[in-house]
């Protein structure tokens, strides 16, 4: 875990909406990420990570986009302690520049041998909440390539974005359908070895290539919520009961929903 974040850091992530730090993990941190992630996912799945071909319908296109496993923190000690440590969500909250910061959810994001480029999309217009000042963080549980689908970005999209968004599900450009003022910016790509953790706004274009290896590309992310957050109508993972006791404008504050981890007036 890296001593705080610089000015420049910070300058990066606000105007690009994104930033690649390097080595954030040691050796042994980066050991523990996996072998939670192996076997929350595992668990949840009922298979080893290295066995899977893909769960529901395996020939559609998205399902060989990655295998997906959201709030592994929900069934997996391990990966509790990991996804609720304050220094991470500090960290979060300093580069978005807020007061509190909540989770939102965990994903594990596994993209298969020769599996599918993620398409560009938004990540925020997915979600139960309206913000700009949303942030995910990606934790390379692999080295992240260009040949194995790293991340690419379009940098500075998240200060023109609006709340709409391309399904993710679909072709690679139908976000410029939405956006057409953005497809003539150059994308950067975020290639980052293993134990690295990729920040980016919840609004900024994002996207991955395919995977041209013959190994998976291991993610494990969290996208976290500004504190103080408002219920914006969408279900997204609430579960049904707790989605029909909301209105619309109520503050997302339940502790099991959406946990504090961690708010500049509390250590
Ligand atoms: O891992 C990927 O391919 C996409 C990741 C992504 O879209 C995200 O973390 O928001
Ligand atoms: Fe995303």
């Amino acid at each position: 875990m890296p001593s705080p974040l610089t000015d420049e850091q910070i300058r990066f992530y606000r105007n690009n909406g994104f930033i690649v730090i390097e080595g954030f993990f040691d050796t042994d941190e980066l050991d523990e990420w996996r072998r939670c992630t192996e076997e929350a996912v595992a668990e949840r799945l009922g298979a080893p990570v290295k066995t899977l071909t893909n769960q529901n319908a395996p020939d559609t296109f998205y399902a060989q986009v990655f295998t997906q496993c959201l709030r592994l923190a929900d069934t997996h000690e391990g990966m509790r302690k990991l996804i609720f440590d304050p220094r991470i969500g500090k960290i979060g909250a300093t580069l978005a520049g807020i007061d509190g910061i909540r989770i939102w959810h965990d994903q594990a994001l596994i993209k298969p041998p020769h599996g599918n480029p993620t398409s560009w999309h938004l990540d925020d217009p997915y979600w139960s909440f309206d913000s700009r000042d949303a942030i995910s963080m990606w934790i390379a549980l692999d080295d992240a390539t260009l040949a194995n689908g790293c991340l690419w970005y379009l940098p500075g999209t998240h200060k023109t974005a609006r709340y709409d968004n391309a399904s993710i599900a679909e072709n690679m450009a139908g976000l410029f359908k939405v956006y057409p003022e953005w497809k003539h910016i150059e994308p950067v790509p975020g290639p980052c070895p293993a134990g690295s953790i990729v920040w980016h706004n919840g609004l900024v274009a994002h996207a991955a290539g395919p995977n041209m290896t013959t190994r998976s590309r291991r993610a494990m992310t969290c996208s976290f919520m500004p504190d103080g957050s408002t219920f914006n109508g969408k279900r997204n993972i609430l579960p049904e009961a707790y989605y029909q006791s909301l209105a619309i404008g109520d503050v997302l504050d339940d502790p099991i929903q959406t946990p504090l981890v961690w708010h500049k007036n509390r250590t």
